[in-house]
């Protein structure tokens, strides 16, 4: 059977279709899922109406796994389908040749699929190649890859989409590939909204405000996005320079006198520069007033607003500034010197001003960030304001005591705050008013319950059920992004291996089968909401961008709750262009894709580092 079903999805492949699509048609699907979880309601969507898509068979009965594959050296874990076998081997791709032999945990629930599954560990397995796990009664996993530099391309591709979002600018073939597309959204004469009209800027007036990353699959521009978006981009840079410095991603500015990543977190600081008004209060977003249609950006010539201007707009904005004006010190320090003086005004605005929070005026329709935590915005860009300057009075403003860890999102940034700070003092950079011991217990606590919530899980993701909300692709990302912070403190290896395990689902260890990232996998999205991937003709979208993932949430609003193959949080996911609330991508959660797979590949390539 095993080399049946491989013949068969051999000949997909050949036949240009997706591999892990193969086993669909396999007599293994006549075993419905075993639902054998006590949880009778799966999350809060569990109180709308039922539909038949939420009692069908929804989980696949294929082994998942990573498909873009392992390090050497890394943790190494398969999902398995409850099946009435106790052993698994590994075999070299598309042979019989047995290479690893291992134990199936005992089949255990994961309420958020309501599936039964084992797991498949083969970390002690090493050697160089593609392979396959293969379980007796189930067909063959899809083909994965162990290497030393595995997570190089996908590292490059997520941090190449940000330069396929870049607004006001024409993306040449060179640079591009098919993807080359003509410049939109000059953004040159950007008008006032009423909700932004200031002592300098009125109604009536324009600004010029272009570069930038459109946000998403929209083509909005909005600070409090690219706040977490290129603080993290950054953050990757400051804790792995030497990985970073040696990348090459090709973008118009590779082989300059900036690392790649610095160059293209620059396309944005430097629009973010303009979003603030003379008085250093910034402007909340740049958008028209309504979504556009599915066009290209030259297409979209709709008005262009500054709309609002607000607290968590500016403190983002003090946090980003402040942290990019040390890493510009070494490469332009006139331009270091504008960051700063740009945050610290920022950041008096925001004392003078600390609850003005952000709605949509009545007539604008683009997406809000409203809501955001002001308390921890403004913690966060204290402790950047303080790690930059030194000057203890900011780390007084940042109330240690009262900061609590979270992962971070972008309603939420406490743990941007610890993040750096525990860089920083890892490095060594803080005055002595920053409390050590107190850093240290911030992160290794969130870093151990994230730990116990993983290992704990049948997944090994660590995600329970009500966990999936708009993005939820991106809450395992920053999850895994803090589990880092833990492992870079104190080198204990479970940390990295839960990191891992995240990464893991990213591309390909969940109910879906799907790997997420955009033309990283065996089988990966195909019609994300992303305007320019479903107007510019390529059947293939734009690559190297992660979906938002399951959320049940929302269903209701885009493609409609029938369209989707199940509500079961971890299911609720559809391929499909109307579904913005499950397959729309975005800046602030490719960031995270960013720091996670260059984390993970720069770490492996430092073995003696703990
Ligand atoms: O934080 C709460 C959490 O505490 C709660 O348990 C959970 C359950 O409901 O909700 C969480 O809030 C969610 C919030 O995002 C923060 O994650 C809301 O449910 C969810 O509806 C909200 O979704 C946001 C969505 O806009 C709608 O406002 C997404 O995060 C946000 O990424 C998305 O952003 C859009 C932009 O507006 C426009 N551009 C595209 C972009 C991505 O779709
Ligand atoms: O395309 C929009 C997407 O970027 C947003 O995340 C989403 C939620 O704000 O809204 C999408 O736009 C939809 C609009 O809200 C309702 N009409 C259909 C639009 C999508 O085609």
């Amino acid at each position: 059977m095993f080399l049946n079903t491989f013949t068969r999805c051999l000949l997909l492949v050949m036949g240009g279709l997706m591999l892990a699509a193969c086993g669909s048609s396999s007599s293994s699907d006549s075993t419905p899922p075993n639902n054998s979880s006590s949880s009778s309601s799966s999350s809060s969507s569990s109180s709308s109406s039922s539909s038949s898509s939420s009692s069908a068979p929804a989980a696949s009965q294929l082994i998942k796994l990573n498909q873009v594959g392992y390090l050497p050296n890394g943790q190494k874990l398969a999902v398995v389908p409850k099946v009435d076998a106790d052993t698994f081997v590994v075999v070299a791709a598309g042979t019989d040749d047995v290479e690893f032999e291992g134990t199936l945990t005992a089949a255990k629930t994961w309420v958020p699929s309501k599936e039964s599954v084992h797991v498949a560990d083969f970390t002690g397995f090493d050697k160089l190649g593609d392979f396959q796990v293969r379980v007796e009664g189930l067909d063959d996993s899809p083909i994965f890859t162990i290497a030393g530099d595995v997570y190089e391309e996908l590292n490059k591709a997520a941090l190449k989409a940000f330069y396929f979002n870049r607004a006001s600018t024409a993306l040449d073939e060179e640079h591009a590939g098919e993807y080359a597309r003509q410049a939109g959204h000059p953004d040159t004469e950007v008008k006032i909204h009423p909700s932004a009209n200031s002592v300098a800027h009125n109604v009536g007036d324009k600004i010029s405000a272009p570069k930038g990353w459109y946000d998403a699959g929209d083509f909005g521009k909005y600070v409090v996005n690219s706040g977490i978006s290129t603080y993290t981009l950054l953050a990757a840079y400051e804790h792995f320079p030497d990985y970073y410095d040696a990348q090459n991603v090709n973008i118009p500015e590779s082989g300059g006198a900036l690392p790649d990543i610095l160059a293209e977190a620059l396309w944005n600081l430097e629009w973010m520069l303009k979003m603030q008004d003379e008085d250093g209060g910034v402007y909340h977003k740049l958008t028209t007033l309504n979504f556009t249609g599915t066009i290209m950006p030259e297409q979209a010539d709709a008005d262009r607003f500054v709309i609002g201007k607000g607290t968590s707009a500016t403190l983002n904005f003090a946090a980003v500034m402040a942290q990019a004006s040390r890493i510009w010190e070494e490469y332009d320090a006139e331009l270091a010197e504008d960051m700063l003086e740009a945050a610290e005004k920022a950041w008096m605005w925001a004392e003078a001003n600390p609850s003005i929070a952000f709605t949509n005026p009545p007539d604008v329709h683009t997406g809000e960030y409203g809501g955001s935590d002001l308390a921890s915005n403004r913690a966060w860009a204290a402790a950047e304001l303080y790690i930059t300057t030194r000057e203890d009075r900011y780390y007084a403003d940042f109330e240690a005591e009262d900061a609590p860890n979270e992962v971070p999102g972008w309603l939420k940034s406490w743990g941007l705050a610890w993040m750096s700070l525990a860089h920083h003092l890892e490095a060594d950079h803080l005055t002595e008013a920053a409390n050590e011991e107190l850093i240290k217990t911030r992160i290794m606590d969130l870093a151990h319950n994230l730990l116990d919530q993983t290992k704990s899980s049948a997944y090994r993701v660590g995600m329970g059920q009500y966990d999936f909300y708009w993005g939820s692709n991106s809450t395992v990302l920053n999850r895994a992004m803090m589990l880092l912070q833990g492992y870079r403190l104190s080198g204990e290896s479970e940390l990295l291996d839960a990191a891992q395990s995240k990464l893991d689902y990213i591309l390909g260890r969940n109910p879906t089968d799907y790997s997420y990232v955009t033309g990283h996998g065996s089988k990966t999205p195909m019609h994300i909401h992303h305007r320019v991937s479903g107007a510019d003709g390529i059947k293939e979208p734009v690559p190297g961008f992660v979906a938002g993932g399951p959320n049940p949430e929302n269903l209701d609003e885009d493609c409609g709750v029938n369209r989707y193959p199940s509500r079961e949080p971890a299911l609720a996911y559809l391929d499909d262009f109307c579904s913005y609330s499950t397959n729309e991508v975005t800046i602030n959660w490719n960031a995270p894709l960013v720091y996670v797979s260059g984390a993970l590949q720069a770490l492996s390539l430092q073995p003696e580092a703990d």
